[in-house]
């Protein structure tokens, strides 16, 4: 709906235009005809008088009072170019009493329609009430609607002229005004709009595309002159552009400033709604005399709150352009869309027109105030970065903007020339053990991210340092040096090598596995690599050897292991012993004689397991003792593989009878039985010496068993064998062999006291009677 206004609105206000200079050829000097030529916008500034001449139709009341018109006139649009010109002016005047009645709306509203009548007929009707030399511009407010806005074709459009010289002939005399008709339903806009092409302004829509229906792509909604004057439907009109602005002189030169052939700056632009202290509003940049680029800011301010968007507008002036044909042409920052609505630029954007030598950047914005780069120096604006990662697949950042490395580690791009920065990842870790750390650049900056200036194409390196992880698991460390570490360095790793928990444990070390086989406790690792190290332990357990139950200063002999200590009770043996391992212990001599009394060994027992024997298995720390027990009488533990029962003390006499079913073994040891008890009670009674007892005991026993036994054989034997052969057998001989026999037994009996004595010595006490009687009587009987 809106652009169907416009586009009435455009086509019919060139038709007015038209008739308008047509008129004026006619009837005033032809040096008025070319009132479009530029260089005859005049200064407007101060008060600008206004007569408002209200009329209705014969067929049309008003529906607006006059004190509405009035308000419309003297306080809206006089409060909008006070705005806009900052105060340089303002609109003073008068309104006509009453609404005067001229012909019917449709005489002067339908086909052609007939404006300047309107005008003539106005003036006409308020003559005897005004005197025309009080004002500067006549402007005639009509009953009923723009047909602009209602579409209605016997309305009548509102128009103005071009300039304010149009002569009109009054009772005070012909008269030079400025000319504008507006309908009673028109918003500001309308009345700002004309008002201003009074004021000698072009158009600056492009009005042969808009005569055909298709969207101004000269400047859009950002300028009165445009589009812009029906901003929220006409009633907040858009500020004049900073063109229009300088035409008029309400922007103070001051406030533009111009960039040189070669030049390169940077600028402070203000938005140009309210006039700023410091900074500019304007920067013209030259080309011809006739055509240069302008550039402005603007902001959704005051009468620009309804403007399309906020920004800098760069505009392309070419002043030799005629009304309607392009004198401004906004540069539209996003081409790829028709609409002029998206043309400001914002920081960061970039404009270039290579032909011109021209790059305009917006760098940046701060308080409404945007920073402006522009450059006609027309060096390169691009250069070629080439960062080189050595890994590939790794993101840089270039200005908070992620870039991959190629499988070479490169990052190539164009960037502009200027101020950039540049991130590297500080750590990259190739696996869990190996990583890369950020050390620096190839320019020799450390800083990361760093700033760097780009003004022609650029190589750097990013440097980085491997890393590896030391891992290192053990006792003893008072520090865990397990890290990251610099390649080929030397990490120093000290060790205690004996913990002892002072509870009869202690640790010991063993040795390093994993990367490094080393007996060594404290070691120096080279970082050539991930390592990871393990510490293995041993555990030992302390034992501790004693003896109880032996008199003080008895010497015990005490083999642990194969090795003999000699030891003097009361003692004890410590020694530390792998867990685990095996021990292998005793104690020497088993048997102690004191007197008739004798201690003998009994058990091994331990303080935590009770009765123990060797080999044992060590599992804790232990007090291992060997018990001996005074022993009185209990041979039979002496030697109790020979079956002794009889009880020594209860009975010393033989058996009343023999037991029935006896059998021959029992027959044959029933005099070593006696001997055994002969050899015990002496032992207790007589002798006093157990070893002596059983010596003496064997030898009644074996002469016993020699003279029972054994005799009648051997005296059989020797008589046939002498009765055969008839020789004297040689006593001599068996004489030598016997007392040999019974020098070895005694002997071994004596240092030993062991079995092989007593069966020699036995020997010979049996051989004695058993061969010697025999030989005796038969050789004495020959
Ligand atoms: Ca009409
Ligand atoms: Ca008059
Ligand atoms: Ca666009």
């Amino acid at each position: 709906m809106k652009k169907k206004f416009l586009i009435h609105f455009l086509l019919l206000t060139i038709l007015t235009s038209t008739c308008f200079s047509t008129i004026l050829v006619k009837t005033v000097n032809s040096t008025f005809s070319s009132s479009t030529s530029l260089s005859q916008i005049p200064t407007i500034s101060g008060p600008q008088s206004i007569i408002v001449i209200l009329v209705k139709f014969r067929d049309l009341e008003n529906i607006k009072s006059r004190d509405e018109i009035k308000d419309v006139v003297f306080n809206q649009l006089n409060e909008y170019f006070k705005e806009v010109s900052y105060g340089n002016i303002s609109l003073t005047g008068d309104i006509t009493p009453v609404w005067y009645t001229l012909k019917s709306v449709k005489y002067y509203g339908s086909g052609t329609e007939k404006l300047e009548s309107l005008i003539l007929d106005a003036v006409k009707a308020a003559d005897k009430d005004v005197d025309f030399r009080n004002y500067q511009y006549i402007m005639v407010v009509h009953a009923g609607d723009n047909q602009d806005k209602s579409g209605n074709p016997d309305d009548i459009t509102s128009f103005s002229s071009k300039g304010n010289k149009y002569p009109i002939t009054t009772m005070e005399g012909r008269l030079s005004f400025g000319v504008l008709c507006l309908a009673e339903l028109d918003p500001i806009g309308p009345y700002a709009h004309y008002l201003a092409r009074t004021f000698g302004l072009p158009r600056l829509y492009n009005a042969a595309k808009v005569s055909s229906g298709s969207y101004d792509n000269y400047v859009g909604e950002w300028d009165l002159m445009a589009h812009g004057l029906w901003a929220n439907n006409g009633s907040t009109p858009v500020h004049p552009s900073a063109w229009v602005k300088l035409q008029l002189k309400w922007m103070p030169q001051n406030k533009i400033v111009e960039v040189k052939d070669d030049d390169e700056n940077v600028f402070k632009l203000s938005p140009h709604e309210k006039l700023s202290p410091s900074n500019i509003h304007a920067i013209k940049i030259p080309s011809t005399n006739k055509t240069y680029y302008l550039i402005e800011a603007r902001a959704k301010i005051g009468f620009d709150k309804y403007l399309p968007d906020e920004g800098v507008l760069i505009s392309y002036i070419d002043e030799s352009k005629s009304d309607g044909e392009g004198i401004v042409k906004v540069v539209d920052a996003h081409p790829e869309t028709p609409t002029l609505n998206d043309a400001a630029f914002k920081p960061g954007d970039l404009y270039q027109n290579q032909a011109f030598k021209l790059t305009i950047e917006v760098l940046s914005l701060s308080n409404l105030t945007y920073t402006i780069r522009v450059d006609r120096s027309g060096k390169p604006i691009y250069a070629n970065l080439t960062i080189n990662t050595k890994y590939p697949n790794l993101t840089i950042k270039i200005d908070e903007k992620p870039f991959l490395s190629n499988e070479k580690g490169l990052i190539n791009g164009t960037f502009r020339i200027g101020n950039h920065t540049i991130e590297a990842p500080k750590e990259i870790y190739i696996n869990s053990s190996v990583k890369a750390v950020f050390i620096g650049w190839s320019d020799e900056d450390k800083n990361n991210p760093k700033t760097f200036y780009l003004n022609s194409n650029m190589n750097l390196t990013v440097l980085y340092k491997l890393q590896y992880f030391l891992e290192v698991e053990s006792f003893g460390l008072s520090v865990n040096p397990s890290g990251w570490y610099d390649e080929n360095s030397k990490v120093q790793i000290s060790i205690n090598p004996i913990i002892d928990y002072g509870n009869g444990t202690k640790i010991l070390f063993s040795h390093w596995t994993g990367s490094i086989n080393n007996s060594e406790a404290s070691i120096e690792v080279l970082m050539d690599s991930p390592k990871t190290l393990t510490g293995l332990w041993k555990t030992q357990k302390k034992l501790f050897f004693t003896i109880e139950g032996l008199p003080n200063g008895t010497s015990i002999e005490l083999t642990i292991n194969n090795k003999i200590y000699n030891y003097t009770t009361p003692f004890t043996h410590s020694e530390w012993f792998d867990e685990d391992s095996i021990v292998e212990f005793d104690a020497s001599p088993k048997i102690f004689f004191e007197g008739l009394n004798f201690y003998e060994f009994k058990f091994w027992k331990s303080s935590i397991k009770g009765n123990v024997s060797s080999p044992l298995k060590i599992e804790e720390t232990d007090v291992i003792t060997g018990v001996y027990a005074k022993n009185e009488a209990s041979l039979e533990t002496k030697f109790p593989e020979l079956n002794l029962t009889i009880p020594l003390k209860s009975s010393l006499s033989l058996p009343k009878s023999l037991p029935e079913n006896i059998n021959l073994y029992e027959v044959f040891l029933y005099p070593f039985k006696f001997s055994r008890l002969t050899a015990a009670f002496a032992a207790k009674n007589l002798i006093f010496n157990i070893y002596l007892a059983n010596l003496a005991s064997t030898i009644v026993f074996s002469f016993l068993i020699g003279l029972i036994y054994v005799t009648p054989l051997t005296f059989l034997t020797i008589y046939i064998i002498k009765k055969k052969t008839r020789k004297t057998l040689k006593f001599k001989y068996l004489g030598l062999t016997a007392a040999a026999i019974l020098a070895l037994g005694l002997t071994l009996s004596f240092t030993h006291l062991n079995y092989l004595g007593l069966i020699l010595t036995s020997i010979f006490f049996i051989t004695l009677p058993s061969l010697i009687l025999p030989v005796k009587f038969l050789n004495h009987k020959r």
